[in-house]
């Protein structure tokens, strides 16, 4: 899958879902300051499209992203899907009464939306993931909604430090070495992998006839297939 267009829709700045228009969303969960608008902006190809920040804190309300991509091997199939980059949490300087809010919008988000397809949970690749990292994971699991851990800040690890604190990711989070994509938003590194991850979950039946395998939770039959003509 390749994209084509990538565009900033709206921030939400109250509890719900997003009206959509129809299309698949994917989210985007973690920590303040993992790198999930860098990771939009850098899968998009496109380094003005979300804010970020060295300050953690920095996207404090749900921004979602319309995304166009076009299939591979020139084929004529493309699709639009929504890409949400959500506040994180776990942010220390923000009161109890913020947090508060932010749970009950990201909450309210990951519940609301029948559009929502799949999240990607983002982890520093260089910490243990905290036990607000497990929990989001256990939240996703709990809702019924496959995910996918992506590992960020890659650049930042040799390969052998990236391979000790892989299994503490998969450890803590619970999850299988292959629900989990490496990351690195400086060099592009897993943006290949991402790519094709997100393709199998807007085209599972193509990802069927490739031969891809799910992530777990999802079945060839689930998710919706949507076909742009142009
Ligand atoms: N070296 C390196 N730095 C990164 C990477 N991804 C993000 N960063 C840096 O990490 C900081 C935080 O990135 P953001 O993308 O703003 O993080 P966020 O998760 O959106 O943070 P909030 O909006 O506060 O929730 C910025 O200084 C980024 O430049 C990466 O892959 N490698
Ligand atoms: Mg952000």
């Amino acid at each position: 899958m390749r994209i084509t267009k990538a565009e900033f829709i709206t921030s939400l700045n109250k509890y719900g879902a997003f009206p959509g228009r129809g299309q698949p969303e994917i989210a985007l969960a973690g920590r303040s300051n993992v790198g999930k608008s860098s990771l939009i902006n850098a899968l998009c190809r496109n380094s003005r499209l979300a804010h970020t920040s060295s300050e953690p804190g920095k996207t404090r309300m749900i921004n979602i992203y319309r995304v166009r991509a076009a299939g591979e091997g020139g084929s004529a199939r493309t699709e639009e899907f929504f890409l949400t980059d959500l506040p994180g949490y776990g942010f220390a300087r923000a009161s109890g009464d913020e947090r508060r809010r932010w749970q009950g919008m990201i909450e309210g988000y990951l519940t609301g939306s029948d559009k929502l397809v799949y999240a990607l949970l983002l982890v520093d690749s260089r910490h243990e993931p905290t036990d607000d990292d497990r929990q989001m994971a256990e939240y996703l699991r709990g809702i019924g909604l496959p995910f996918c851990a992506v590992a960020t800040k890659t650049d930042k690890l040799s390969k052998a430090q990236l391979s000790r604190s892989l299994p503490l990711i998969y450890r803590k989070l619970v999850i299988q070495p292959w629900q989990l994509v490496t990351w690195s938003s400086e060099t592009g590194a897993g943006r290949d992998k991402l790519l094709s991850t997100l393709e199998s979950v807007l085209h599972p039946a193509k990802a069927q006839d490739d031969g891809i395998i799910l992530p777990e939770g999802l079945t060839f039959e689930d998710g919706p297939v949507t076909e742009t003509e142009d």
